[in-house]
């Protein structure tokens, strides 16, 4: 049974010989605890994830960061320098191949010797455990930034010891986000105890005077996903990583739409994950929060899709998010060229920057969101922690069984699969069936209410068509979708 518990250091050593075995690349020198504490903290603070975070919360400003990744290191080490230098990303990615985050060690070697031969890249990202610490250490000396490691991999427990001690100082994921939105049928007790151990190595550097970035997956499936939900799945997994010591903390959202609703999510993600961390007892744990420009279907068009990058960045820059993941205008299409990847980044500055000291007013309804999003909130977190007769990691395995918290459109077969979002007429994201989820009758009836406005503005019954319709609205220049018109 798995448990909110921190891992007892011994457990965690017997654990960690066994994981190192998993490919040759795991027997490296600088595993070596030891060497590894070295190496860390030879990172100047402009390189560490963790203290480039702490700065930019300080002075209030949205950071931006691309994803990226290739099979090849040199191209990928070429591909980080352009996006530094021609897009002024201010942190570095390495999106990891598909094999990697399925632990084919195997297939991504057979990756990079085709794409060698054929002079281009063969696999969707950075196959960073084939490359190993020497590659990884390669690449974190050619750039200036901080690096991450951004993924969706159940078990990444090999991934991220060689990550760290390559000194990238952030690794992006947990036990629920890179499961529930990425597996079918992985079981959510063992990806809990994969990601415990995860955030146990990060709490381990901590306790020996080195400060690391984690980062839960925020968006989850990215499309229509009602903000109390992802909020609560990134609460719960800043606690399950507090747990196991960890201190830096920076907690996401995807873009929904509707820019009160965002603004108001951003902002009940951050004083409720700090709110919760301290209920549980966890006081130090410092929290930064991440935007995600939109994660649905995009616009083909590139103009079109550039207007939805600057749209986004400006809620970004209003949000107050600590940083914000870029999108670019190949996105509809697949992988972006590093001149795609480099031209979304500044196109997304250029708002963060014109809107800097720029505030969102205070207004009754971004006050009404935030209220409706805590309360949404507070009612999940009671359950999971009710099902979990007062423990928190056991409580998440059991409301996803009852589909007390529900994912829509997940595919993982331990997500319930009974929700259904839709818009409401200004586009907030509301839910039109409920499944099992655990809201009291007076949170059920306020987005009934809200569907049933829709409804009748749009002049139409509240359908599953709502649904559908508006998860093609955006690609297609709007945001409430309305196929009657
Ligand atoms: C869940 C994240 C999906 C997004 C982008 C997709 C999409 C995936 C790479 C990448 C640049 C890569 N993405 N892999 N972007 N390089 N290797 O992640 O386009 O936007």
């Amino acid at each position: 049974m798995v448990k909110n518990k921190k891992m007892e250091l011994e457990t965690f050593l017997e654990i960690r010989k066994e994981i190192l075995l998993q490919w040759p690349t795991g027997s490296h020198p600088a595993l070596d605890l030891e060497e590894s504490v070295k190496r860390l903290k030879s990172v100047p603070p402009h390189k560490n994830f963790a203290m480039k975070l702490r700065k930019a919360k300080a002075e209030g400003v949205t950071l931006i960061q691309p994803r990226a990744g290739v099979a090849r290191l040199d191209e990928h080490i070429e591909l980080l320098q352009f996006l530094e230098k021609e897009g002024h990303a201010d942190f570095l990615p390495s999106t990891i191949d598909s094999y990697t985050r399925h632990n084919r060690y195997e297939n991504a070697e057979d990756g990079i010797i085709e794409s060698e031969k054929q002079g281009r890249s063969l696999l969707n990202g950075f196959p960073a455990v084939n490359h190993g610490v020497d590659g990884c250490t390669k690449v974190y000396e050619n750039v200036n930034s901080p690096l991450q490691a951004r993924h969706g991999t159940p078990d990444a427990r090999l991934l991220s010891e060689i990550i760290h001690a390559s000194m990238w100082t952030s690794n992006e994921g947990g036990g629920i986000s890179y499961n529930i939105p990425y597996a079918k049928i992985i079981s959510l007790e063992d990806t809990i105890k994969y990601w415990q151990y995860v955030d146990r190595l990060v709490g381990y550097y901590y306790e020996q005077g080195v400060e690391l970035n984690r980062e839960p997956y925020g968006p989850l499936t990215g499309t229509l996903v009602p903000p109390a939900i992802s909020n609560t799945v990134a609460i719960v997994e800043s606690i399950l990583a507090a747990e196991q010591g960890v201190k830096n903390i920076t907690v996401g959202y995807g873009q929904g739409g509707n820019l009160v609703q965002d603004i108001a999510a951003l902002r009940a993600l951050e004083e409720q994950t700090n709110y919760y961390l301290k209920l549980f007892g966890y006081e130090d744990v410092f929290i930064t929060t991440v935007f995600h420009q939109w994660m649905g279907g995009f616009p083909t068009n590139e103009s079109e899709a550039i207007g939805l990058i600057g749209y986004a960045s400006t809620v970004a820059a209003l949000g107050k998010a600590t940083k914000m993941i870029t999108k670019t205008t190949h996105e509809s299409a697949g992988i972006p060229t590093k001149e795609a990847n480099a031209n979304g980044l500044r196109t997304s500055k250029m708002v963060v920057n014109l809107l800097k000291d720029q505030k969102m007013p205070d207004s009754a309804e971004l006050d009404e969101e935030i209220n409706q999003i805590k309360k949404e909130v507070d009612a999940l977190i009671h359950a999971i922690v009710k099902a979990g007769k007062g423990d928190i990691a056991q409580g998440v395995v059991n409301a996803f069984k009852e589909g007390f918290i529900d994912v829509p459109f997940a595919p993982s077969e331990l997500n319930n699969g009974k929700i259904l979002p839709a818009r409401d007429i200004d586009g907030k994201i509301r839910i039109l069936e409920m499944g099992n989820l655990a809201f009291p009758d007076e949170i059920k009836e306020y987005h009934s209410n809200k569907l049933k406005e829709r409804a009748k503005i749009q002049n139409r019954e509240i359908s599953i068509q709502m649904v559908i319709d508006d998860i093609y609205a955006i690609a297609d220049g709007k945001l409430v979708g309305n196929s009657q018109v």
